[in-house]
């Protein structure tokens, strides 16, 4: 057996030549969550209830029942959670290995900060390959937008008007590539992986449509890009072993060199 590739990797994590980033936002009670307009029902976000808190319900402890939804936070989308994906994989049918892989990500804050309608275009995300290289096996496509900036504002994070909500993601031909590419899943900043008014794209929120019918995966609500180089770390998604769960708030940690 190679132990070498873990031996030098254990080395390079204590001597600080690799680093682990969290991606992760902070989940709390204020965690902003998705807000569907009616007739759709919505998720809750986060409440939790002492059972005790070391007192006589529990002189030396302290534990919570958390009350909340799947898709809250920092969190991961399985197949099953679209119908184009139904026959797919819930959460404890993904195999560890899709859960450890490379990733690259894209930078269009500035366009963002531009536009907060803005979408990722297939020309874009070509001339990107060309610059870096193909989307990786096994991998993973994070959009940088600069939208976790927004992250602890509800308000500027969801960033809706009486037209809805306007937040960055991927047009509907960048969603087709990308479900028919060999990633393993996309990630992004804000709240869901389709853009803000992918509602009324054709059809509605392609990247949980396409991508997600693609047996591939989806991470939101992500932290810290900006401190991933565009190529060469590897991320390490660890959302719960949900039986029949359809998402889960998630640990994403990346190894930058
Ligand atoms: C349900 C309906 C639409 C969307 C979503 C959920 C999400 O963004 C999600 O968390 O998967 S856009
Ligand atoms: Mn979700």
């Amino acid at each position: 057996m190679a132990t070498e590739p873990l031996a030098s990797l254990a080395g390079a994590l204590a001597d600080g030549s690799v680093r682990v980033v969290d991606l992760t936002q902070p989940l709390s009670e204020s965690t902003p969550v998705l807000q569907l307009p009616p007739p759709f029902a919505n998720t809750p976000g986060l409440t939790r209830e002492d059972i005790s808190r070391y007192d006589d319900r529990g002189p030396a402890w302290a534990w919570t029942t958390l009350t909340l939804g799947e898709h809250v936070g920092t969190h991961f989308d399985a197949p099953i959670h679209w119908i184009t994906g139904r026959d797919g994989e819930d959460l404890a049918s993904v195999p560890p290995e899709r859960l450890v892989g490379p990733a690259v990500v894209i930078d269009k804050s500035a366009e963002a900060a531009e536009d907060p309608d803005y979408v990722l275009t297939v020309e874009e995300l070509r001339a990107f390959e060309a610059e870096h290289g193909p989307l990786p096996a096994g991998g993973w496509l994070l959009l940088r937008t600069g939208w976790d900036a927004r992250a602890q504002d509800e308000a500027a994070f969801l960033n809706a008007d009486e037209t809805g909500p306007h937040t960055p993601g991927f047009d509907v031909e960048c969603a087709q590539l990308l479900a028919n590419s060999d990633l393993a899943g996309v990630g992004v900043e804000t709240v869901g992986t389709d853009a803000g008014a992918a509602h009324s794209f054709d059809p509605p929120f392609p990247v949980h449509h396409f991508v997600l019918g693609a047996g591939k995966y989806g991470i939101t609500q992500l932290a810290n890009l900006a401190k991933l180089p565009p190529t060469g770390a590897l991320l390490v998604v660890a959302p719960l072993k949900l039986v029949g769960g359809t998402g889960s708030p998630a640990r994403v940690l990346a190894l930058v060199p």
